[in-house]
């Protein structure tokens, strides 16, 4: 895992309507790709002002030059095959719907939770607990959920819906076309592996994502394992969120980790 030493700008979009987030994205700019600016800012206007989410009537769109070292990383492993048929588990889950989806959810869990020493009562409250968050929706960002089975994000802030946003990222060149050649993935997948595989790095031991686009049913639990892509974990027209799931920290940890997850800048290969 390296630093790397070249500059880069950093381009972010976001937009909303009447307050409510629509859609946002970011990309890094090597400095000696100026020119691409332009480009890349009228790709991520026209991303806004189309998705499925509505018309914004608010786009804030923002270039600065990053001072801090990037941090490179391969991505996580993706585990998912065309069948859907989930893996890694002693008993196959097919995700065909969403009840056998959320089984697998569940096992890939429990299991990274074991190895934490988490019993099966805990493992049990903290899946519910991860679901309820992500099925109610309207976070902007991530829940932290410690394995002691508090929330984190809301410790030391009294805005429930505010979450952690996972920030300052992107993905190489080479890994967007790899994924943009494998019809089995979506240009969705490209920013879900980049932000799993930074959160991943920074010792967050699981997360659990379904879209809040309500089109888009395919979500993923990402571990140190891997990123296990799960087709149907939610229904058509259901809302969806992102939850991480940490091991017990003091506050001056959490507050650096919530920092680097939010500002460490990251690029993934
Ligand atoms: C995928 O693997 O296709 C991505 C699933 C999660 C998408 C999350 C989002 O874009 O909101």
């Amino acid at each position: 895992k390296e630093e790397d030493e070249q500059e880069y700008y950093s381009l972010k979009m976001r937009a909303s309507n009447e307050k409510k987030h629509i859609s946002g994205a970011e990309r890094l700019l090597k400095v000696e790709k100026v020119e691409n600016i332009e480009e890349v800012a009228s790709e991520l206007v026209s991303r806004a002002l189309n998705h499925e989410n509505g018309i914004p009537d608010f786009i804030s769109l923002k270039v600065e030059k990053i001072n801090q070292k990037i941090k490179k990383i391969p991505h996580i492993p993706i585990v998912y095959n065309k069948d859907n048929i989930g893996i890694i588990c002693e008993k196959n889950y097919e995700m065909s719907n969403k009840t056998n989806s959320r089984n697998y959810c569940r096992e890939l869990l429990k299991n990274k939770f074991k190895e934490f020493g988490v019993n099966d009562v805990l493992c049990e409250f903290l899946i519910k607990l991860g679901f309820e968050i992500i099925d109610e929706g309207g976070m902007r960002g991530a829940a932290i959920i410690s394995l002691d089975g508090s929330r984190l994000d809301i410790a030391f802030n009294d805005d429930v819906d505010k979450g952690v946003r996972v920030k300052n990222i992107d993905t190489d060149d080479n890994l967007k076309e790899k994924i943009r050649k494998n019809d089995l993935y979506t240009e969705r997948t490209i920013d879900a592996i980049a932000i799993a595989s930074k959160v991943i790095d920074l010792g967050i031991v699981a997360e659990l994502c379904t879209s809040d686009n309500p089109s888009y049913t395919t979500g993923y639990v990402a571990t140190e394992d891997g990123y296990f892509r799960i087709k149907n974990l939610k229904e058509l027209g259901e809302t969806g969120g992102r939850v991480f799931y940490v091991t017990n920290l003091n506050e001056q940890s959490l507050k650096e980790l919530i920092d680097n997850l939010e500002n460490k800048p990251y690029l993934i290969y």
